[in-house]
């Protein structure tokens, strides 16, 4: 089966803001109270989009969440208008303010692990919103990205999507930002069938019995838990045999790695991965290279570049692609060229034997400053053409969409945005009336809880 990998983008909503909300996070704490630029992230986002669009990529695109969450103040007892609520949230809670305002559902990454129906047990491509349950702000993503999901692939005889999975400590999901399909793709129009490596950060179980696999980060949470990667793959109805479940390194954790693509991406029979990437390097490439074959060509990266560097730059959280010629391309952040030892990384791919790699720099600073690179802007999900056509196709971007949406944004949104700005009733009605209006652009119908009140 011929698949087409599609890159859905997060469109980055008119109340991005820098509000620190993610421990563990060390760009998005160390921007915390900064001001933002709401329209220069979006039009940043879009801009990945069109170059990527005009390499020949598939792209798509998801839309922003509703923000600010009524329905979540609501839940914890505010009441009265929706200024009021805003008004009286302000006063007494700051920091719930700025989650219900969070823009974070631009990074689609982790909106959803996906499996295509070339590996799944009844040939359908199925979804799992994550559930996001470390984070309250990342929490109240799960019932909008279903809905969403629901709006965009609506054709249940070629998608599944589930329901994320129940929110407790042993099912932790993030989506797709610890997963990554891998597959040999040298037979062209034959490519192998798929190999699914899952990185969690804790075996949940483990470490309530204190065994060997408990290990676990001390400074910061891990995000993602064994049980629900199991969980996940297990509903999609994958060949647990083609699965490879891996923890991630505890100290990439500590380090500021608090998703696996922060220190790890892979795609086709290519993985690149930091050398503390996982706790057991040796271990996991062995595993691949059993399932993958001679073909596998792993790519480790360490030495100069640490973890720091890794962080620091996001140089992992590139978008490898592979382009029509079967050449792989990295789309890797701006920062990662402002470093020297990681700018000498990517040089050192481009020349490796076996691996014919280019490589190009996007600027993505505003989603940067909140932890998010190329990678996290991005979902994947591999097609057939007969799936890609049941997408709705609102959500492709075709020049004229971009053009659009661009002009969509730059009637919408503010220039800059303060922290005291979430606390102005004027910015949810402006945030609401931009959504509404994007609704009608992409064809998803009232997907937001307000259009319904
Ligand atoms: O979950 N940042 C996001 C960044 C997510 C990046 N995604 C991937 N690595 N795939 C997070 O920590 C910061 C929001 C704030 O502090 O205002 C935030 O949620």
């Amino acid at each position: 089966m011929t698949l087409v990998e599609a890159n859905f983008d997060g469109l980055v909503g008119p109340t991005h803001n820098y509000a620190g909300l993610s421990l563990g996070n060390v760009a998005a704490s160390s921007n915390a109270g900064r001001v933002s630029k709401p329209m220069a992230a979006a039009l940043e986002g879009l801009a990945k989009m069109r170059r990527l669009a005009a390499m020949g990529v598939v792209q798509g695109l998801l839309p922003p969440h509703q923000r600010p969450h009524l329905p979540t103040l609501r839940a914890l007892g505010f009441a009265g208008t929706p200024a009021q609520m805003i008004a009286k949230c302000a006063k007494v809670d700051a920091v719930l303010l700025a989650q219900v305002y969070s823009a974070s559902s631009m990074w689609t990454a982790n909106a959803a692990t996906v499996s295509p129906g070339a590996d799944t047990a009844d040939g359908r491509v199925h979804f799992t919103p994550a559930n996001l349950r470390t984070m309250l702000h990342r929490s109240i993503e799960a019932g909008q990205t279903a809905r969403v999901l629901r709006a965009v692939f609506h054709d249940e005889r070629q998608f599944a999507i589930h329901e994320p999975l129940p929110c407790s400590d042993a099912m932790g999901d993030e989506g797709a930002a610890n997963h990554t399909r891998l597959f040999d793709d040298r037979r062209v129009g034959k490519p192998g069938a798929g190999v699914h490596l899952f990185v969690y950060g804790v075996h949940h179980a483990g470490v309530n019995q204190g065994s060997a696999t408990g290990k676990r980060p001390r400074k910061y949470p891990a995000r993602q838990t064994l049980e629900a990667s199991q969980a996940v793959a297990r509903r999609h109805g994958l060949d647990m045999k083609r699965c490879v479940f891996a923890q991630q390194n505890p100290e990439a954790i500590d380090a500021g790695a608090f998703h696996n693509d922060v220190v790890c991406v892979g795609t086709g029979r290519v993985l690149v991965y930091h050398a503390r990437a996982f706790a057991d390097n040796v271990g996991v490439l062995k595993q691949l290279r059993a399932l993958l074959g001679a073909g596998f060509e792993a790519v480790e990266v360490g030495g100069a570049v640490t973890l720091k560097d890794a962080v620091g730059t996001y140089l992992f959280n590139s978008q490898l692609l592979t382009l029509h010629n079967r050449t792989y391309h990295l789309v890797a952040p701006a920062e990662a060229r402002e470093n020297a030892r990681t700018r000498k990384a990517v040089e050192a791919m481009g020349t490796r034997r076996g691996l014919r790699l280019s490589a190009e720099f996007v600027d993505v600073r505003e989603s940067m400053r909140n932890g998010g690179g190329p990678a996290c802007l991005r979902l994947r999900v591999p097609l057939t053409d007969e799936q890609l056509q049941a997408v709705t196709q609102g959500c492709m971007c075709t020049s004229g969409q971009l053009a659009r949406l661009e002009a969509w944004v730059k009637k919408h949104y503010r220039e800059t945005l303060a922290p005291k700005d979430l606390a102005d009733p004027a910015l949810m009605r402006e945030s609401f009336d931009a959504l509404d209006e994007l609704t009608g652009i992409l064809g998803i119908g009232a997907v937001y809880p307000f259009q319904h009140e």
